[in-house]
């Protein structure tokens, strides 16, 4: 039998935290045995945000050389760009045409980053209906995402089940595989709020390129609680955030760093936490290096990537638009 798909995306926006690391990069590797994975970087994804052109460029390659850092094998995994591939944009058109411009308005990150802008434009509402396409154009099964996904997965299972009753069974129905610590991993300023490479405050994040030092001084500073006694519940959300940091890099669980913490300060923890993460970045900063500065290796992967890419996704297009009543084109 065929392997079941599995496929996510990340966006160049930015230089990637280890919010980004924890909730979806680090988990992507394990995976490529078992299933046929697909990992893209999500570049028109990104431009729903306005973006500096030489920067974007300059992200799309870092993620895809994080990609490879984190232990993606091109040839065990389909690594390519989006805008390689334009099956991603006529897809998304289709489905733009059965997606409620209400769904739309309730997406709680379309609400959050509609806030901040001035004005606001078609791309940023439509964005989940181009991620839908991201997913269905493949016949996806998983799905590994961070937890503030959760919603935008529900919306591309909606779409690919009114495509499928209207016309007949089309898309496989993608489920969502957060992990079970660090699924989402808070601001270091801010612990009710998501860590994002868009904060404007970079003590909130740690980014997985940041050096040693410049993460010791972040954790240090991170924002606890007066309580004094360490525990892993709601009520102390910064030193939960923590705990489950260190869980995260350590493969162990809350209670056991609870128990292990429980006669020592704040301080104690939080030079762990550090060290933890310095030690469990390592690794992939030093092959990053490597990686980066191989410019040709990486135009190989990613230019191979999308032609694969591309063959299965115009299997499903094909199928849609003889669905949809479309005339075949040969050419
Ligand atoms: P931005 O912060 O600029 O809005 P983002 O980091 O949320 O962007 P992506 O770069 O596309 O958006 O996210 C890539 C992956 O990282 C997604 O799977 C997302 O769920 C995950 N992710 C992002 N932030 C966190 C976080 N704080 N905790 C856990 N997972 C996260
Ligand atoms: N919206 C996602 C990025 C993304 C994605 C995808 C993730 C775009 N297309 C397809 C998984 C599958 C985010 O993390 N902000």
């Amino acid at each position: 039998m065929d392997k079941k798909i599995v496929y996510s995306g990340i966006q160049p926006s930015g230089s990637l935290t280890i919010g980004n690391y924890i909730g979806a990069l680090s988990n992507f590797s394990e995976l490529q045995e078992e299933y046929q994975c697909l990992y893209c970087v999500v570049d028109m994804h990104a431009i729903t945000v306005q973006q500096d052109p030489a920067q974007l460029r300059k992200n799309t390659l870092d993620i895809l050389a994080l990609y490879l850092a984190c232990g993606l094998d091109p040839e065990k995994s389909i690594i390519y760009i989006q805008s390689h591939v334009p099956q991603h944009t006529q897809l998304s058109w289709v489905l733009n045409t059965i997606t409620s411009i209400g769904q739309l308005n309730r997406m709680t990150q379309f609400k959050d980053k509609a806030e901040k802008q001035k004005e606001i434009y078609a791309g940023l509402l439509n964005y989940p209906v181009l991620m839908a396409a991201d997913i269905l154009l493949y016949q996806t099964s998983l799905v590994p995402v961070g937890e503030d996904q959760r919603q935008h997965i529900e919306l591309t299972r909606d779409i690919a089940e009114r495509f499928n009753s209207r016309y007949s069974p089309t898309f496989e129905i993608p489920e969502i595989m957060a992990p079970k610590v660090g699924a989402r991993v808070m601001s270091l300023q801010n612990p009710k709020a998501k860590m994002s490479k868009s904060d404007p405050d970079e003590n909130g994040y740690i980014l997985i390129l940041d050096d040693p030092d410049t993460i010791r001084r972040k954790i240090k500073r991170s924002v606890t609680d007066s309580e004094g006694v360490i525990a892993y519940r709601d009520e102390q959300p910064g030193l939960k955030n923590l705990i489950e940091m260190y869980c995260a890099f350590k493969k162990t669980t809350p209670e056991e760093v609870v128990e292990e913490f429980k006669d020592q300060g704040y301080g104690a923890l939080k030079e762990a936490v550090a060290e933890a993460v310095v030690e469990g970045l390592a690794p992939v900063q030093e092959r990053f290096r490597e990686i980066r500065g191989d410019k040709e290796g990486l135009e190989k992967i990613y230019q191979d990537g999308a032609l694969r890419a591309q063959k299965m996704a115009n299997k499903t297009l094909r199928k849609v638009y003889k669905k949809i009543g479309f005339i075949p084109f040969s050419s």
